[in-house]
């Protein structure tokens, strides 16, 4: 028999306040900016999952070679852990690797679009009986917390995707450094890291040919049309994406075709023509960098596999 998923909202949904709070303070920075993690509404969740098979994005389908490869040793480190929390689970595809290996009691996934959440969890807790489904609806960049009842004992947390990249270094030393607080001693960390490498095959991987990625990218201003109310027309913008090498990062823009203003939460923001809305940092980074900045944070880097080609990497950190 299937047993239902335990449902947990720590969430902030799309009536809270905070939404507009972080566009209004977005678009009144310099440089204009709004955070990546409005990308994924149910429609940019879904544009994500497509961008994931783009021939151009290396990223997913390399990371889950390697998990492939390597989940005997996961599981191996992992040890009986009863516990496997996943951080922006998504579509969670790469974990049904792990659960099948690691064959944990516990399944906790955490992920800001509600829809997905439930049924990427739904699925899970239908294809693996003997596994107990919970769901923690949250924005884990700003508050994670284990509910009630899952807490308790070792787990192994996943963070896969690269996702820790949409952080600046010291932010994600930040994060890691609140996650080993929350993780039990003993506890381990999977996390997918893309790795610093040529230009051109970055910049490809973030400016796909058939435009996913320019359609996820614009994806927020219809947001900001269609859930603030904003005054906006989004065939003013393109879509801009380009590798900075000096701070190892890919930048996402949405660059604004023409002088024109943007209208929300009773303010105009006024944009010259050219000028962007920076709306993503993708950061790379080599395993020894990655390694340090994770030791800062209180990890112990305690395994790393990486492709052939050493596009992805893959880390095992203990806390
Ligand atoms: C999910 C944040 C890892 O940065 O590669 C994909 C999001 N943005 N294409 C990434 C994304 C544009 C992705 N992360």
């Amino acid at each position: 028999m299937t047993q239902a998923v335990r449902f947990h909202d720590q969430h902030v949904d799309d009536a809270d306040p905070s939404f507009l709070d972080d566009v209004m303070s977005g678009l009144s920075a310099r440089p204009k900016a709004l955070s990546p993690k409005y990308f994924y509404d149910r429609r940019g969740s879904a544009l994500f999952e497509r961008i994931c098979t783009q021939p151009e994005y290396y990223l997913t389908r390399t990371e889950e070679q390697i998990l492939a490869a390597a989940t005997a040793e996961i599981a191996e480190l992992a040890g009986p852990e009863s516990l496997l929390v996943e951080l922006g689970s998504g579509a969670s595809r790469k974990v049904r690797l792990l659960l099948e290996a690691m064959q944990p009691a516990r399944y906790l996934g955490v992920d800001i679009s509600r829809e997905f959440l439930l049924e990427s969890t739904r699925r899970l807790a239908a294809d693996y009986p003997w596994l107990e489904v919970h769901a923690v609806w949250a924005d884990f960049s700003r508050r994670l917390s284990l509910p009630q009842g899952v807490s308790g004992g070792r787990a192994v947390a996943f963070f896969p995707g690269s996702s820790i990249g949409n952080f600046e270094p010291v932010a994600a030393e930040a994060f890691l450094a609140g996650l080993h607080r929350l993780l039990p001693k003993g506890s381990g960390l999977l996390i997918g890291v893309d790795l610093i490498k040529h230009r051109d095959i970055l910049e490809a991987a973030y400016n796909d040919a058939a435009g996913v990625t320019a359609a996820f990218n614009l994806n927020l201003l219809k947001r900001l049309r269609d859930e603030l109310g904003a005054e906006l027309v989004p065939a003013g913008f393109r879509h801009l994406a380009f590798y900075h090498e000096a701070a190892s990062r890919i930048e996402m823009h949405l660059e604004s075709l023409r002088e024109q203003a943007i209208r929300v939460g009773g303010r105009d923001f006024m944009l010259a023509a050219g000028e962007t809305l920076h709306t993503e940092n993708s950061c790379k980074y080599s395993v020894e960098g990655f390694q340090a900045l994770a030791q800062r944070a209180g990890f112990a880097p305690t395994a790393v596999w990486t492709d052939p080609q050493a596009l992805f990497s893959v880390h095992y950190l203990l806390s």
